[in-house]
């Protein structure tokens, strides 16, 4: 059996490429993951998802577990097969999507118990529950349960997170055990304070795990910031393994990251902006439902070679969100998550040929241009 394994190819300054081999098969790195909370990426079937270049998808602990539960997803099968997609899955571990989304959270050094958004039942979640969870699920790359402080917060609130989430690291990691072609995942914390990051960094590899998360960003501290932490974060990260930016971002920020040394992303933006009405394309944002497109019998992007912009026009796209139409939210979630494919496979051949810095010019220097 294959297990679990990273081989990173080619570097350009701190951007990589490589690949994780799994045995559900191959992840080209940097790689986007398109989100798939509910057991499906949102208007999409799993084959069009495989037909956008996406090599692995991400799930959720705290969603499946509530609903329709992650016993009855193990009964079935697990969660490949339940949601018929045979490539890798990483599985967020829960506490995130707690903070955000339950009711009546109470904290404590076992875990999180919280009320469900979706009926008010009682439920709890500690780094043991997580990890039983996640292999219940069947996921092939498990997320350490850990604890995500919004931003701004004060140094000692951010440092007692911090270490509480390294607490539970170490419950995660004995928790888990020696799962040969699963891989289990550290989630570095310490908001934007450069002791405290590097304070976690060195507890994650003093444990040991497959890959390492760098969690925390993107919860309200800004661009700026947020590369701020990694233009020096993934240097205290070993460099034989997979660096996960958790719930990030916008094409931009995605970018900025891999510049950076990331190699593994996800977020909802392409999936959760399709079903709003909004496109992203080389030349920036294009809001559909806007009335200059009733038109166009243009596509949203010429040289976008998915099926929405082969086979369909702007003017054809505005009507259909205009009129409610389910194909809307399918169409521009497909261009979407193409689209964000297409940077991530731009990005690997840059990387590849070292030619990175020239692409992200070109890069911005299209975006500057805007939509026409
Ligand atoms: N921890 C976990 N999941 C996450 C985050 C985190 O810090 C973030 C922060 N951007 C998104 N998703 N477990
Ligand atoms: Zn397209």
């Amino acid at each position: 059996m294959t297990k679990f394994s990273f081989s990173l190819h080619n570097t350009d300054g701190a951007a990589r490429t490589g690949v994780i081999d799994t045995p559900r098969g191959q992840i080209r790195t940097p790689a986007f993951m398109p989100v798939g909370t509910a057991a499906t990426v949102k208007a999409m079937m799993p084959e069009s998802v495989a037909a956008t270049g996406a090599d692995i998808l991400l799930g959720n602990t705290y969603h499946l577990m509530l609903r329709p539960t992650a016993e009855r997803i193990d009964r079935l099968g697990g969660l490949h097969r339940f949601m018929n997609w045979s490539k890798p899955i990483l599985t967020d571990s829960g506490g995130f999507q707690v903070m955000s989304l339950a009711d009546l959270r109470k904290l404590t050094e076992h875990g999180v118990t919280f009320k469900s958004h979706i009926d008010g039942s009682k439920h709890e979640i500690t780094p043991e529950r997580s990890m039983e969870i996640q292999r219940l699920l069947g996921s092939d790359i498990v997320m350490c349960f850990d604890e995500c402080p919004a931003l701004p917060a004060s140094d000692a609130a951010v440092a007692e997170s911090m270490r509480l989430s390294m607490r539970w690291a170490q419950r995660s990691r004995d928790a888990f055990g020696d799962r040969p072609g699963h891989a289990l995942f550290g989630i570095m914390q310490g908001g934007v304070t450069p002791e405290l990051r590097e304070e976690s960094a060195e507890a994650l590899t003093r444990i040991g795990f497959d890959g390492y998360a760098i969690g925390g960003l993107a919860v309200g501290e800004g661009q700026a910031a947020m590369f701020g932490v990694l233009d020096y974060a993934p240097g205290f990260l070993p460099v034989d393994k997979p660096r996960y930016l958790m719930g990030v971002g916008k094409p931009d920020d995605i970018v900025g990251a891999v510049k950076r040394g990331v190699d593994m992303m996800d977020c909802v933006l392409p999936s959760r902006s399709g079903r709003t009405g909004q496109a992203w394309t080389r030349r920036g944002q294009i809001n559909i439902k806007n009335a200059r497109h009733a038109d166009d019998p243009r596509p949203l992007d010429e040289d976008c070679t998915c099926p929405a912009c082969r086979n369909y026009s702007r003017a054809y796209l505005h009507h259909v969100f205009r009129s409610n139409e389910m194909i809307s939210g399918m169409l521009l979630t497909w261009h979407n998550l193409h689209y964000f494919q297409q940077i991530m496979g731009e990005m690997r051949a840059a990387i590849a040929a070292g030619t990175f810095d020239a692409w992200e010019e070109q890069f911005h220097a299209m975006r500057a241009l805007g939509d026409i």
